[in-house]
């Protein structure tokens, strides 16, 4: 196909899109879910706001998991998150060739952020922002970054203390890790990570 061609067309769905607008201007263009979740962060997904039940093998796993060596991860994690929040702005915006990815993380990183502990809101963490070490799967720490709601008397970056992490929200992180990691490797991949920012219910059928 040529250039004019290309040209032709596009015109011709310019004017069939104006056309299509005069006569229906009232109608409501169609919802994309995706998008308002990302526009309304009440609607994202709270994991801590039920209980999972694991199956037999992801139960072993979660009794293998070392949280302590969690907990330090998550910790550094956080703190490298509220250094390096102005420098990520910046070399964003210097990108030619911008992926689907780069571009959502840019968005992202532009949207306001949570006032007391300077991380982004839990509707804006991309998975970019959250795959810590660019292997495109979130670790339990890396998950935790998401999964641990933004504590408001959480301290400030420059105090000495450790962000403050309750036994029971580490505890809820890893199980809902555990639970939404459907194939085992203990890792959560992009479509895993998806069913737990949905809060897809994953229980096994009764009797099943
Ligand atoms: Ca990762
Ligand atoms: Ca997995």
């Amino acid at each position: 196909m040529t250039f004019k061609t290309n040209l032709a067309l596009a015109s011709g769905l310019a004017l069939a899109l104006a056309a299509c607008g005069d006569s229906n201007d009232a109608e409501p263009i169609e919802a994309n879910p995706e998008a308002d979740m990302a526009a309304n962060q009440q609607a994202e997904y709270d994991p801590m706001t039920r209980d999972y039940t694991l199956s037999e093998d992801a139960q072993t796993r979660r009794d293998e998991f070392d949280g302590d060596a969690f907990q330090n991860e998550y910790s550094g994690f956080r703190d490298e998150i509220t250094s390096e929040q102005v420098r990520m702005g910046a070399d964003m915006e210097a990108e030619a060739d911008m992926t689907d990815d780069d571009r959502a993380e840019m968005e992202a990183a532009s949207q306001p952020r949570d006032a007391a502990t300077n991380m982004r809101t839990r509707a804006n963490m991309t998975w970019g922002y959250l795959d810590r070490n660019d292997d495109d799967q979130l670790s339990v720490a890396e998950y935790a970054i998401w999964a641990i709601p933004l504590d408001p008397n959480a301290t400030a970056p420059n105090d000495q203390g450790q962000p403050e992490l309750t036994a029971d929200q580490a505890n809820k992180a890893a199980d809902s890790f555990f639970y939404y990691d459907i194939d085992g490797d203990t890792y959560l991949s992009r479509r895993e990570f998806t069913s737990a920012r949905r809060g897809e219910d994953l229980d096994p059928q009764a009797g099943a």
